[in-house]
């Protein structure tokens, strides 16, 4: 096990999830493109988030794998899957379409999806949500009239809003990226009983201020979240891409889109570093995730993190469409920092 009750995050292929120690997992996320299975969790409870999003480097599955440091206790609260310390919840929920709803069916199943998880941390008292991941199947589809990813921020707002929880400032990290189209909306979160705080982009608007061009309801999430435990900090970093101010740059140019983004993480981690008691992250330090639109684009997106991370860094590509139409790739990040105890 690793450190008692820090926070720990691997990517791994199936040989090293079937081999491994479950011990202190928290929770799993599981990238592969094959039909999602039903069960939502595996061995002896844990939740497993299954997410229909191709990967693009030789591993056909990948493995996301939240350890704490200590023994976890598994439970259901009605279609969340969970498994919670005394400290900290990783859950999942795996939501199909709701058609003949007074919504279009995506906004329903939004609906229904953020309903539970509002209710399984009220029911479990966890008030804080850290950190959240949503794939929505055909994110830059337009239905019903409106766009899909329209579509969601307006669910999720509504139910943040109905739950009494902030729609900006407070609100925690994310990513929202498209799924296959015949796939269910799969959210999964991790959330604490202590209040993490929050980092913005110094170099772009909050996304819950973007200007109403982008949707009626803007998007409830931070650039990033820290959490502070005793003898370790976490960094969460949003999903991060080509945007500077509240417009996307470069259309069309991946080695520019790609440059930009990295520009933004870089921003993000000197905010964390400079406001933050203690904190010194580093690119290198980093396990990303990366999002890329047209797979085709792989091989520049490749080369430019490898100068920038170094060839050892943990990073998983995956193909996933944008939330939005002009914006080529996307990186989220997690950055993990042990503290002195003064800090
Ligand atoms: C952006 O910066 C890109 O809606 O939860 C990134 C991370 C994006 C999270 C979300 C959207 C979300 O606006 C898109």
């Amino acid at each position: 096990m690793h450190a008692s009750g820090a926070l720990h995050l691997d990517y791994v292929s199936l040989a090293e999830y079937q081999a491994a120690q479950w011990a202190d997992v928290l929770g799993v996320a599981t990238f592969n493109g094959a039909p999602p299975a039903s069960a939502t969790t595996d061995r002896g409870g844990i939740p497993v988030a299954r997410v229909s999003t191709p990967v693009l480097t030789d591993a056909t599955h990948v493995y996301e794998v939240w350890r704490c440091g200590e023994a976890p206790e598994s439970g259901q609260h009605d279609r969340v899957s969970y498994r919670c310390t005394g400290e900290m919840l990783f859950g999942c929920v795996t939501q199909p379409e709701l058609p003949g709803g007074e919504h279009p069916p995506l906004q329903e199943a939004t609906l229904e999806a953020y309903r539970q998880i509002c209710a399984t941390l009220n029911a479990r008292n966890y008030p804080h949500l850290l950190r959240v991941w949503n794939y929505l199947p055909d994110i830059n589809r337009k239905s019903h009239g409106a766009e899909r990813y329209r579509q969601f921020n307006s669910a999720r707002h509504q139910v943040l809003r109905a739950n009494g929880r902030p729609l900006s400032g407070c609100v925690p990290a994310a990513s929202a990226l498209g799924a296959a189209a015949d796939s269910p909306l799969v959210v999964y979160f991790l959330a604490g009983r202590t209040a993490p705080t929050f980092v913005e982009n110094p170099r772009q608007v909050s996304a819950y201020h973007y200007p109403r061009q982008y949707g009626r309801h803007s998007p409830a999430f931070s650039r990033a979240a820290l959490l502070r435990q005793p003898g370790s900090l976490t960094l969460f970093i949003s999903g991060t891409a080509s945007i500077v101010g509240h417009r996307s740059l470069h259309v069309g140019d991946i080695a520019a889109q790609t440059h930009e983004t990295l520009a933004n993480i870089e921003a993000l981690l000197s905010e964390a570093n400079r406001t933050a008691p203690g904190a010194d992250f580093t690119l290198r330090s980093l396990a990303c995730k990366v999002y890329v639109r047209r797979p085709a684009d792989l091989p520049v997106i490749q080369a430019q993190l490898n100068r920038a991370l170094g060839e050892d860094a943990r990073v998983v590509y995956l193909q996933a469409d944008i939330c939005r139409q002009d914006l080529l790739v996307e990186i989220e990040a997690a950055g993990m920092q042990p503290l002195a105890a003064a800090a």
